[in-house]
This record gives structure tokens, sequence and C-alpha cells, in this order.
């Protein structure tokens, strides 16, 4: 009977930087942006390019693949006790249509090489370890964004995903089907001990106070909100202007609206109109519709729900002085996250052990982690970005910052999944 007693994570333990990084080129090249970025949108043939990519890599590292019925991938790495619930390691592989190399790619393959290192040391733990690729995390072409985690652990239904229609009216479930990705298991069908998400900081702080390493205590609540606004097409020549029903008057005077709102709720909070449509969007037509997105986000539950519905008083005050027609649908929502105590201080004594900077941060951005949290005890681990700059195709980050953050993965996930002799 092998001895499988308990050993603990000794800072010798750690990835190899230099094979993490080339596997981040690699997949850079997936799905190339136009400046430098990437282009890799969920569904896409680049999206199953950079999938059988990963598998392959997987595959040579042995580890067992098992997909999911929203084409989520569960890279299986086995413990000495394959009967134990596993530790999950997630993010995700699809990109924003200009996107940066490091999105969502670092967490993944980090994953990758924190059972590529642990086969290098030869090390074994005693549960099972996961990495996973959630689905379109980015929700840009198919909305709202952590779609296929939304759906693992209950937020949405298969139907509600399946349904998701793109700019093009193309579906989420044919366009699944289409590259071949779906699997046969039932979302959410599978027990998670723990998960772990790293990702890069997309924000200034930690560049600006020199640290290493985030430690994510919280993450962010959001609305994502669908606003159409209905005029009437005119001559935007011989109609006098009394005679207007401008929804894109409206759509602009709501936009000052949503960035208004946000600075009455500082600190710690954002708005934003990000998507924008006029139709018939042509120059000497007073548009008759208007479709735009709203993003609100804030850690404090009650300036979430309050930035919400000043927007929609407001924006109903703005459309019935212009006389246009509101609609305003919900496309994505979640609470503020606080992520479990026990594995964030795991991620703050991995990062003391390997005399990494660190500090405690809140995810300004949305992670597959945020819904998980909902289902299994879950923590993020960042490292910074330069400048801050991310949904960009210029995001950058050192080779240095995401192997210190890949350590810190390792060591974590080895406290949680138990090294044994
Ligand atoms: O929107 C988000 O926060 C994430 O990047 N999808
Ligand atoms: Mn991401
Ligand atoms: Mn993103």
């Amino acid at each position: 009977m092998e001895d499988d007693s308990a050993v603990m994570t000794a800072p010798n333990m750690t990835v190899d930087g230099d094979r993490l990084w080339s596997s981040l080129e690699q997949m850079a090249k997936v799905g190339p942006g136009i400046a430098g970025g990437c282009n890799r949108q969920t569904l896409t043939d680049a999206d199953a390019e950079g999938r059988t990519l990963f598998a392959g890599w997987c595959r040579d590292a042995g580890m067992s693949m098992t997909l999911d019925r929203m084409g989520n991938m569960f890279m299986r790495h086995e413990g000495t006790q394959p009967d134990l619930d596993p530790i999950y390691i997630g993010s995700h592989l699809d990109t924003q249509p200009t996107g940066g190399k490091y999105d969502g790619v670092l967490g993944v393959l980090a994953g990758l090489e924190v059972v590529r290192a642990i086969r290098d040391m030869g090390l074994r733990t005693r549960r099972p370890i996961v990495v996973v690729n959630w689905t379109n995390e980015e929700g840009t072409r198919f909305a709202p964004s952590m779609l296929a985690s939304g759906v693992f652990t209950g937020m949405h239904s298969e139907e509600y995903a399946n349904s998701r229609v793109d700019a093009e009216g193309k579906t989420f479930g044919d366009e699944l089907d289409r590259i071949g990705w779906r699997g046969d298991e039932a979302p959410g069908d599978r027990r998670i001990h723990a998960m772990f998400e790293y990702h890069i900081e997309q924000g200034p702080i930690l560049e600006a106070e020199n640290k290493q390493i985030g430690v994510v205590t919280h993450g962010q609540g959001l609305w994502w909100l669908e606003v159409t606004l209905t005029g009437k097409d005119a001559h935007t020549g011989s109609t006098p202007m009394s005679m207007r029903v401008n929804a894109g008057l409206g759509m602009a005077r709501i936009t000052e609206a949503v960035h208004r709102i946000a600075m009455a709720h500082q600190p710690d909070a954002v708005g934003a109109v990000g998507q924008a449509n006029l139709y018939p969007n042509s120059r000497n037509v007073i548009p008759g519709k208007a479709v735009f997105t709203i993003d609100f986000r804030t850690p404090d539950a009650a300036k979430l729900a309050s930035m919400r519905s000043q927007l929609e008083v407001e924006a109903a005050e703005i459309a019935k002085e212009l006389g246009l027609g509101l609609q305003i649908e919900v496309t994505g929502h979640y609470e503020p996250v606080t992520f479990d105590p026990t594995l964030v201080g795991k991620v703050r004594d991995a990062a003391d052990r390997l005399g990494l900077s660190h500090m405690d941060i809140v995810s300004g951005a949305g992670h597959d982690a945020c819904w998980i949290s909902k289902v299994a005890p879950t923590a993020m681990i960042f490292c910074p970005c330069v400048d801050g700059l991310s949904h960009n195709e210029a995001e950058e980050i050192s080779p240095e910052w995401a192997k210190a953050g890949c350590d810190v993965l390792l060591h974590a996930v080895l406290d949680a999944a138990e090294i044994v002799t």
C-alpha cells in the first residue's frame, strides 16, 4: 500500500514559466486580431481551433476530456483517490472581437501548466484536478456573459442559452452544433470541491501599487440592460424640428444619464453604454429606432439596485419628453459576489510562502468564478496588466507576472488537492 501521508507544498515547487508563456503565444495565433491581439469569438471556427489545440495539449499531459451539453470542456488529471470531489481550475478561451491575448486564456493555460508541473515534479494529489474551459464567458456574440457557467450553475436554462442570437441571427445552439463541440453530460451534473480562477486584473490597481498578486475577495455586481427607443424615420432636411421623433437624440440623452448616474454613486460604481445601433442608420434620415446596451457595476448591492431604478425613471422621462416608445430588457444580472474566505486564505498563504507581494482586491470584471461561487467554494487570483488595459488588442502582461500568479495557483491548488508522497 503506497504511503499517502500528506505533504506540505515547498517554495521550490514551481511551474515552468517559459512553457506557460510559449503556450500563450501559440494560442494567441489562433483567431488573431488585426492589431496584435485576438478575435477568437465564441463558437466560431477560431474558437473550435483553439479548443482542439488546448485538448491536444491536455491529452499530451495525460488528461481525459468530458464535454457537457454547453460545450464546457472538463480536462481531468487523476488523483490517488478518484472518488474524491476534484479541485477545479477554470476560465475561458473565447475572446472579445478586439480582445487581448491573456483575458481568460491565461487562466485556462495556467491550469494546464499546473498539471504539467505536477507531472514534471512527480507529485501526486489525493483529489483529482480538473481544468475547465467555460464556453462563452465574454457574452459579446451571444449575450449575456458567463452564459455556459451560468447554465452549469442553474442561473440560465439550456433552452435560454441555446436560443441566444448573434447579430447575424445565428443561434448559440446551432453554432455549438456546427463547430461540433456539444457533449453529452448534463450541465452541472458534476461535483466541485473547490474552484480557482486565475485572471489578469483588467484594471490599473496592482501595477500602480506595484503588487505581483491580487488576492480577490469580492466581485462587483452587474446589470446589463438593452434599451430600445422607437421614434419616426423622417427627412433630416425637410422635417421641422418641432415635428421630429428622434430616437438618436433619446439615445444620446440616456447615454449621458448613465454616466451621470454612475458618477452620482461614487465611490466604486461604473456605468457605460457599450453597444449602440441606430436605424435605418442613414446620414439623411432622422433615426426612428435606437437599440443600445447599458452596463452598470458596483460591489455595493444597494447602489446596484439604485443605479438601475434611477436609470429606468430618467429613461422614461426622456422618452416621454421626446415622444419615443421605450423598452428596457434585462440581458444580464448578478449580485455582488463574496469569494470563499478559506480559499482566499489559501491564495494569500501561497503568495506569502512564495515571497510575492500581494494585496486584497475586488474584481471589476465579471468572471465564470462569479457564477461557480454560487455552487462551490471559489477564489480568484489576479496578476497585473500594463496600464490596466483589457478588452483591447494592446492588452499586455509580463512573463514574470504570468509565472508568479501561476505559481500561486499551483500552491493553492496543491494545498486544496492534498499532496501525497
Ligand atoms: O464583462 C465582463 O466583465 C467579462 O469580461 N466578460
Ligand atoms: Mn475574462
Ligand atoms: Mn473579458
